[in-house]
């Protein structure tokens, strides 16, 4: 039995996700969640506000200790470790590591005796990680954008305008305002190659999937863009490790974990990713043609695409597709949040959703529609606090407001992907919202695309331990989808055929709307 480890080391958990490839089989799922799991650390949903608006901060000691614990749960419930033939995993993207000259002798150096807390505690020359939901940086953003000559430009080279949370505007925040811990900083990782770097027991390389979430990475070449490195922080060329393929394999697990958790000593490590790159693999859609919407926190929409092309309205974002060439992402702020604010609003359950909002009013509404941002919306980029109906004369029923939220946010998102240039084939919907069949059926009609779900829910794990197991050359990553990602038996929604020129005029409708109040071309 030959088995893969995958690792998702996400905003509020860490999760871990076993595979038997050639079996075909799951063998063990774990997590461990950071806010009820380590309550020590204070940070209910794995972070916190900083003193300035806009900062959002998570704990890296949090992460390593989560680290030991996860292994020590997969020990507990017997899983075999020492089968174990590879590891790979993904992090939360964008958020950054600051680590000084001790970092590479204290993992080399790692006792199997004592905790990585105890050990890599003083490795930091930050105490805290800026994580994607930090949105501190626009004066940092405008800055690197003048350098380079303009949005166009930085989106030309990193395959995304300068952006808040992207790492590069956050380590040219952090230079400015602690100049003398930049200094210090000998190394500066994302979550996903620091903690491959943990596992490897070495400094090891950025893979380009989420390298490409830091506007410096020069997306033709794969490597760094001399020119955003020197707009956005001195030296920095020397404090960032190597950008590599992902499909890099690191070398052997760090002597550490052999000893204290029983893996395989020969067990391989591969570069770790994004969460969004390797959710992009587990659900089934490294190849062009599926693209992945996935209903959260914030919704994002993503596919792989062959050829880098940009969005031209600098909302969407382009990154390594780690089974080799690129995908895009697009990122809804406004995902549950406005779902749930239309909810309690009227004091409905989920059910209700279904049967007072979808199946009492007309698909399309009318011909009206709503702008769907309950808050600041960074697709399109818009200031909002409350959702504005239009075109109705009074208010909104609460059953209307329900269609709205719904058709809104699905409008939203195919009007801005409408640059991604490969043609779509079917929609995978996934996360939270995705099981309630009402939903599903409305994205169906809205992109006139076949809806599919699929059983898993870990996708991003999942995509690490399939990675795992492409990257040691065992395994057709093909045959790994068809068993690991199908789509449930039964749950396909298709568009239904006498809807398609409503929804086609609504989305006029919409476009409009967003002209007249936000000035969004
Ligand atoms: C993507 C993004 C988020 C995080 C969440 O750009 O910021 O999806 O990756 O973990």
């Amino acid at each position: 039995m030959s088995l893969f480890l995958g690792l998702d080391s996400s905003t509020q958990s860490l999760s871990a996700c076993v595979i038997d490839a050639e079996g075909g089989e799951f063998v063990a799922e774990e997590h461990v969640h950071f806010g009820s799991d380590l309550p020590h650390y204070g940070l209910e949903s794995g972070f916190a506000a900083g003193t300035e608006d806009g900062e959002i901060f998570s704990n890296p000691l949090m992460w390593l200790e989560a680290v030991d614990l996860l292994f020590a749960r997969l020990v507990t419930k017997n899983v075999p470790l020492e089968k174990v033939v590879a590891v790979s995993g993904c992090g939360q993207q964008h958020g950054s590591v600051f680590l000084n000259s001790q970092f590479e002798s204290s993992l080399d150096q790692l006792s199997a005796g004592s905790s990585l807390v105890a050990q890599l505690g003083g490795v930091f020359s930050r105490p805290v990680s800026p994580i994607w939901m930090d949105s501190s940086t626009s004066s940092q953003c405008e800055e690197i954008t003048q350098s380079l000559g303009g949005a166009e430009e930085v989106c030309r080279r990193s395959g995304s305008v300068a952006i808040e949370r992207f790492t590069g505007p956050q380590i040219r925040k952090f230079a400015q305002q602690d100049p003398t811990a930049y200094r210090e900083t000998t190394t500066i990782h994302l979550v996903s190659s620091f903690l491959a770097s943990v596992l490897s027991g070495r400094s090891v390389a950025i893979d380009t999937g989420d390298g490409a979430g830091m506007n410096l990475m020069n997306l033709t070449n794969g490597s760094w863009d001399g020119e955003l490195l020197t707009a956005t922080a001195p030296d920095l060329g020397a404090k960032l490790p190597p950008v590599s393929p992902s499909a890099t394999i690191t070398g052997k697990v760090a002597p550490y974990f052999a000893e204290k958790y029983g893996l395989n000593t020969n067990c391989q490590v591969v570069l770790w990713s994004g969460d969004n790159p390797g959710s992009l693999v587990g659900m089934g859609a490294a190849q062009p043609g599926k693209v992945v919407i996935s209903l959260g926190t914030s919704d994002t929409l993503f596919a792989a695409m062959p050829q880098p092309v940009t969005d031209p309205r600098g909302f969407g974002h382009v990154f390594g597709n780690p089974m080799g060439g690129f995908m895009s992402l697009i990122c809804f702020r406004n995902g549950s949040l406005a779902r749930e604010a239309v909810k309690e609003q009227f004091e409905l359950s989920w059910q209700d959703f279904e049967l007072t909002g979808l199946a009492r009013t007309e698909p399309a509404n009318g011909q009206r529609v709503m702008l769907p941002f309950v808050a600041d919306e960074i697709t399109p980029r818009v200031s909002s606090s409350a959702m504005i109906p239009c075109g109705w004369e009074g208010q909104p029923s609460a059953a209307e407001c329900v269609r709205g939220v719904l058709e809104g946010q699905f409008l939203n998102m195919k009007y801005h992907a409408d640059w991604l240039g490969v043609e779509t084939e079917e929609i995978l919907l996934t996360g939270g919202a995705s099981e309630n069949d009402g939903i599903a059926q409305t994205a169906a009609d809205i992109f006139g695309k076949k809806v599919r779900r699929l059983e898993i829910s870990g996708s991003a794990a999942l995509g690490a331990a399939l990675r795992a197991a492409v990257a040691v050359g065992d395994s057709d990553l093909a045959r790994l989808e068809e068993v690991f990602s199908a789509p449930t038996p039964g749950r396909d929604l298709l568009p239904r055929p006498e809807y398609t020129s409503r929804y086609q005029d609504l989305e006029k409708v919409f476009a409009e709307a967003l002209r007249k109040h936000f000035a969004v071309q």
